[in-house]
């Protein structure tokens, strides 16, 4: 098959010299230096980076852009945050997901995410949040996929009909089974919700990802129960535990025992250091915590670890644009992930070990075969990627470039140089 779209000079993470890339309809149809073809479309990538697609592998599309709807949280706590959206649901219609949804979608494709994994409040008695989330997914589905995570916000038994409404939810097509253990009224309740979640993965084949100990209490403690689950169950690599922020709290013979027993369930890990750096540490005077998972830790550990945004403006976090090398630059800072193969892994965590924990890697990368989605960036490298929070200046979806962002140009009209 003749090349349809053909990348030259092109800087990838695992080349060391530039390379032209040669998409034939929606595949990668060759990856070399100077390849000897040609294709009605060609792009001069001047060793510009080209990168898998950004992988946004946590994020509530259900709650994004409502911050301030019906009221700001002035406590800043996850909690209060709770709150607020359960007084906003009230007045959810499927219409309003399914608008604020694609807007959310659109503007993260348009900075290079291409594979979404969202979580859909199914504690609330209509389902609109996971319907509108499920129309949504087959809507975009030319040009990016979306996982859909059921996720019980007020806890599988914080009311009598949210373990009916879970499994609905599965019915209808729910990808991913969540839970949310250290919201239940009950330490009993949270672990009990842990072995239903496991058991409703395995009846209807479907993936776990859990909120877990998302508090500061360093007693909050259902990430051993996850891990045991898994361990137990089998299913390892398709059960992710995400924020796990109370892992920042554990005392250190406990985190050190723990980390053995995660190494043998090999669960994934994903944390939001954007937002949890704010919603974290609120009842501290200080010292102040800073509220994330220990993200070193678990990388050097050989764990799979992720990053996401969680909110886009929503009552959780206020700020939030859905641009993941900001998520990547705040984890540098958050989780002192500073020298650089710590920075690079920084830039995986939003790219290929996101793709692994949403169990991706047979259609993820740039190799011959695989679909064509890739993009480019402003940069050079990994690194410059995130100190620039690089422009992504062309985003290809499954061969067909779907997004162009001219890079901002400055005019300095300063003195020159030193001498002068
Ligand atoms: N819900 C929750 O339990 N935790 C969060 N971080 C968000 C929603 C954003
Ligand atoms: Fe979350």
């Amino acid at each position: 098959m003749d090349a349809t779209l053909l990348l030259r000079q092109a800087r990838l993470t695992d080349h060391d010299e530039l390379v032209d890339i040669a998409i034939a309809g929606n595949r990668i149809e060759a990856i070399a230096p100077n390849l000897s073809l040609t294709a009605p479309t060609e792009l001069n990538l001047a060793g510009k980076l080209v990168s898998p697609p950004f992988v946004e592998s946590h994020i509530h599309l259900d709650s994004a852009l409502t911050a301030g709807q019906p009221r700001w949280n002035q406590s800043g706590t996850l909690f209060e945050g709770i709150e607020i959206w359960r007084e906003r649901k009230a007045s959810l219609t499927q219409a309003d997901v399914k608008t604020r949804a694609l807007q959310a979608l659109k503007q993260q494709a348009s900075k290079g995410v291409l594979f979404v994994r969202s979580h859909a409040d199914v504690s609330e008695a209509n389902l609109n949040a996971l319907k509108g989330l499920l129309e949504v997914k087959a809507a975009v589905k030319d040009w990016m996929t979306l996982q859909v995570v059921a996720f019980p916000q007020d806890g599988l038994y914080g009311s009598e009909q949210n373990e009916a409404l879970m499994e609905k939810a599965l019915q209808l097509g729910a990808d991913v089974v969540g839970g949310i253990p250290h919201y239940e009224m009950t330490r009993e309740d949270g672990v009990k919700s842990v072995h239903r979640i496991f058991e409703l993965a395995q009846q209807y084949d479907r993936l776990i990802d859990i909120h877990c100990d998302e508090i500061d209490d360093p007693q909050s403690r259902f990430l051993e129960v996850v891990s045991a689950c898994a361990i137990r169950s089998g299913l390892e690599g398709q059960v992710t535990a995400s924020h796990t922020t109370a892992f920042g709290s554990y005392n250190d013979a406990y985190a050190l025992k723990l980390i053995g027993f995660l190494r043998r369930s090999n669960i994934n890990f994903i944390a939001n250091p954007l937002i949890n750096i704010t919603l974290q540490g609120r009842t501290d005077t200080y010292p102040k915590r800073r509220g994330v998972t220990r993200v070193k830790e678990l990388w050097q550990s050989g764990l799979n670890v992720s990053f996401g945004n969680d909110c886009i403006q929503d009552p959780w976090y206020s700020l939030g644009t859905g641009n993941l090398l900001s998520v990547a630059e705040m984890a540098v800072h958050v989780c002192q992930m500073t020298g650089l193969d710590e920075i690079d892994a920084c830039f995986d965590m939003v790219t290929r070990f996101g793709a692994r924990t949403l169990g991706l890697q047979a259609e993820y990368g740039i190799e011959v075969g695989k679909p064509a989605n890739l993009i480019v960036l402003d940069a050079h490298s990994r690194y410059e990627a995130i100190l620039e929070r690089a422009t992504v200046t062309t985003v290809i979806s499954k061969g067909r470039v779907l997004a162009e962002t001219t890079p901002p140009v400055l005019s300095w009209y300063g003195k020159p140089n030193l001498s002068d």
